[in-house]
């Protein structure tokens, strides 16, 4: 093709400026005026990626954004920007395609650009863009809220919609302390977390939580809260495969705990089934069942934080049903709009709501919710979501895949600096030595070198966590490990 070729899209006319071959069959068009092609070559079929025009950013066009949990001066110094999603990828604003490895970031479980998601939004917008959750409804509420039930285990059977992780977490709080009011034991609100837990950054989250940055800067936390012990030990669980069997003690310690403050002051023990944010820590075998039955033993609620593990990512629906183990409520978001639109819930045990459903009818039972709580945009991305999981069968393709995918994570071992590998469903973690001094140095280099290598990778620490999306193939696994043994070899 030649620099004079025209050709028609959905875009209107263009002259091709510019051909040029890249690797894995991809021909790369330069386009006029404003459009880059992909056109994608290979048996059997032939796929066109239209890149919309970018706008082109200069350093000081950066400065505006305060950027979320990043190193703003790095990023802006020398950005990583994204632009277009399609499947397993992402690709740049220059055209180069990045392999997803993290899906987002935890939530992209069904693959980039679904075009059922896409058009039920659309199709929202239009049709009602915003309708009020108090003392009114909308049909796809209620739609979406049934759906989830169907995924939940039985035993939880409301969900109350938020808009992040974070307002999940906090509403979940928030109702295990008005449950305990509401039956007349209204002294029970101390609530319990976990070192090294994660579960969002709202006042609640990071009270209960305990990753030391996410807490040391804002002193106002609330009062009345205890943590287990975290469950990560290397000296007795390095490379293990799935779930390690040293370790289910540590739930006794909520025995201590109980014992320090009475179960009549304790409101709800929150974990997450897999510790995801801080570093991929499994729960030892038999753990979490431990816990529900300490919990159980003495009326204190048991929250899943399940923001990671639900829809999909272990192989069931939910963590509760991989590990067995019905808790109390479970908080979700991410892959419950897969990633399109902002939207979380609480689901919750008939016992719990039974509890609110008392005085009279005209009374407002909980005193909680948002402006956009089950939001019609969030609520037509979440239901055309679910028949996706639905039809392709995605919450439990990570079970079929995960032989290969644990692998593949282990085949890991043996090169530079790795200390640890870990897998469960579709989830994986490489740990890393950190170099004296510099914690969090090693993993980010091999991060930057894996992106430039063509892959997205997660860091956290010196620990980088793999959770693509559910989609994923073999030959991408292959592709994803290759690079990153690649990264850790070019790594110093
Ligand atoms: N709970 C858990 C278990 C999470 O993983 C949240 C709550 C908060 O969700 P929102 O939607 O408020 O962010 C999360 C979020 C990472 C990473 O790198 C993970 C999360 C967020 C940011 C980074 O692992 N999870």
């Amino acid at each position: 093709m030649g620099a004079d070729v025209e050709g028609q899209s959905s875009h209107g006319v263009f002259n091709i400026l510019h051909t040029r071959r890249t690797s894995r069959g991809i021909l790369r068009l330069r386009l006029r005026p404003v459009s880059i092609f992909l056109i994608i070559v290979g048996p059997p079929t032939c796929r066109l990626i239209t890149m919309p025009a970018q706008p082109h950013l200069d350093r000081a066009d950066l400065e505006a954004f305060w950027m979320p949990f990043t190193a703003n001066r790095q990023f802006k110094a020398k950005p990583r920007l994204l632009a277009k999603a399609s499947g397993m990828h992402y690709w740049t604003p220059e055209g180069r395609q990045i392999l997803d490895g993290v899906a987002g970031l935890w939530c992209v479980n069904a693959g980039h650009g679904r075009k059922e998601i896409a058009e039920a939004v659309s199709r929202q917008i239009a049709e009602m863009e915003y309708a009020p959750p108090f003392q009114m409804g909308h049909p796809g509420a209620f739609e979406l809220a049934n759906e989830v039930v169907r995924w939940l285990p039985e035993g939880l059977d409301h969900v109350f919609f938020t808009n992040s992780g974070s307002e999940s977490v906090d509403t979940a709080l928030k109702i295990a302390l008005a449950y305990h009011r509401v039956r007349g034991e209204g002294t029970r609100t101390r609530l319990i977390g976990r070192e090294r837990g994660y579960h969002g950054v709202g006042f609640g989250g990071i009270s209960v939580g305990g990753m030391v940055n996410n807490r040391k800067f804002f002193s106002a936390q609330l009062p009345g809260v205890d943590h287990l012990p975290h469950t990560h030990d290397l000296a007795h669980n390095a490379y293990v495969r799935g779930e390690p069997a040293w370790g289910a003690h540590l739930a006794d310690d909520l025995e201590r705990i109980v014992a320090l403050h009475d179960a009549s002051n304790i409101a709800a023990v929150i974990v997450e089934p897999v510790a995801g944010s801080t570093g991929v820590l499994m729960p030892p075998q038999g753990y979490l069942k431990r816990l529900r039955e300490i919990c159980t033993r003495h009326g204190i609620l048991l929250i899943f934080d399940e923001v990671i593990t639900g829809f999909g990512r272990l192989g069931t629906p939910f963590a509760a049903q991989r590990f067995d183990v019905l808790p109390d409520m479970i908080t979700m978001a991410k892959g419950l709009t897969n990633g399109a639109v902002p939207m979380g819930a609480v689901a919750a045990s008939p016992r719990i709501y039974d509890a609110f459903m008392h005085g009279p009818e005209n009374a407002i039972e909980l005193f909680h919710g948002y402006t956009y709580s089950a939001h019609p945009v969030a609520c037509a991305a979440g239901i055309a979501t679910q028949q996706i999981y639905q039809r392709e069968g995605l919450l439990t393709r990570a079970a079929e895949i995960a032989d290969y995918w644990a692998d593949a994570v282990h085949s890991l071992k043996g090169l530079p600096h790795v200390i640890d590998l870990r897998n469960l469903g579709l989830i994986g973690a490489i740990e890393l030595e950190s170099i004296p001094g510099k914690p969090g140095a090693r993993a980010f280099d091999v991060f930057v070198r894996a992106f430039e290598s063509g892959i997205l990778i997660r860091t956290t620490g010196d620990i980088i966590a793999l959770s693509p999306p559910l989609i994923i193939e073999k030959s991408h696994i292959d592709e994803l490990f290759d690079k990153i043994g690649a990264a850790l070899r070019g790594t110093a």
